[in-house]
């Protein structure tokens, strides 16, 4: 299952990188306030769902752009949840920090995910019990044992409610840290703490399709993912914190105000 969503994956990119040639020839349109979706997402998205859907012709689907879900009940054993693109902001602008995000859970567990950046080319993926990897290469988070030698990336969404604690959280945090970030794709920020590229992140306010790829990642790859107050429910609330054991614990005392 997890080869059948790297190739949903690599077939979405193909979607978006013949697109990023021609990035003024990209149709947008606005959701709601700063809330973008584009052609390349639907056709993307499109592009991952056929291929998902004829391998596995009875799972069910949650896909951002699809509006309603597909076969999607409390009783569908197989559910995929995805992303076509997220950073959409950043990719109508060719700001090149974005990527397809896939996961799968069996009633109610993630058990695979795929996470891929089409300009790096970095692959990310894990399966549950048996480790994350980029490129094939095994990934653990860095656990460093304190905050302050921390590089943290906290970001905010469309939401004018997320910009307000966005900016308290900012301010909070970024005296404490070696440094914060807001690279604008939840997956990849997830994807990234994995890989030991940063030592954590959090953000409120998210939806499913952002956090569940990149969250099985981190897990897989030593580090703790819950919600701000350290219970789990993060793909229910939206609300993720994320880091090596060490740093996630402090980061669970700061931010539990926030909860
Ligand atoms: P997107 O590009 O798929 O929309 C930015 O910090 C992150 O928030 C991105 O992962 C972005 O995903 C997501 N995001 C943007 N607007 C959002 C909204 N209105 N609700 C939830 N998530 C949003
Ligand atoms: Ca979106
Ligand atoms: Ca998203
Ligand atoms: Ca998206």
């Amino acid at each position: 299952m997890l080869n059948t969503a790297v190739k949903a994956a690599r077939r979405a990119a193909a979607v978006i990188n013949r697109a990023s040639f021609d990035v003024e020839r990209i149709t947008v349109t606005e959701k709601q306030h700063n809330d973008f979706v584009t052609d390349v997402d639907q056709a993307a998205e499109q592009a991952i769902i056929e291929t998902l859907l004829k391998a596995y012709p009875d799972h069910a689907v949650l896909a951002e752009e699809s509006g309603a879900s597909k076969n999607l009940n409390d009783e569908s054993e197989f559910a995929w949840i995805i992303d076509p693109i997220d950073g959409t902001t950043n990719f109508m602008h060719g700001y090149p920090n974005f990527c397809i995000s896939i996961a799968l859970q069996q009633r109610g567990v993630t058990t695979q995910a795929v996470v891929y950046d089409p300009v790096r080319n970095d692959l990310f993926t894990a399966t549950k019990g048996a480790g994350a990897y980029l490129n094939d290469k095994r990934i653990r988070v860095r656990n460093p044992d304190r905050v302050a030698k921390a590089l943290l990336e906290c970001g905010h969404g469309a939401d004018p409610r997320a910009l307000v604690e966005y900016l308290k959280l900012y301010e909070l945090m970024q005296p404490r840290c070696q440094a914060m970030r807001n690279s604008g794709s939840a997956a990849l920020a997830l994807a990234n703490v994995a890989a030991g590229r940063s030592d954590g992140y959090f953000e409120k306010r998210l939806k499913a399709w952002d956090i569940a790829a990149g969250a099985l990642l981190v897990t897989e790859a030593g580090g703790i993912v819950g919600q701000f107050d350290g219970e789990p429910g993060y793909l229910e609330s939206g609300d993720v914190l994320a880091a090596g054991p060490k740093v996630f614990a402090q980061l669970v005392t700061l931010l539990s105000p926030f909860a």
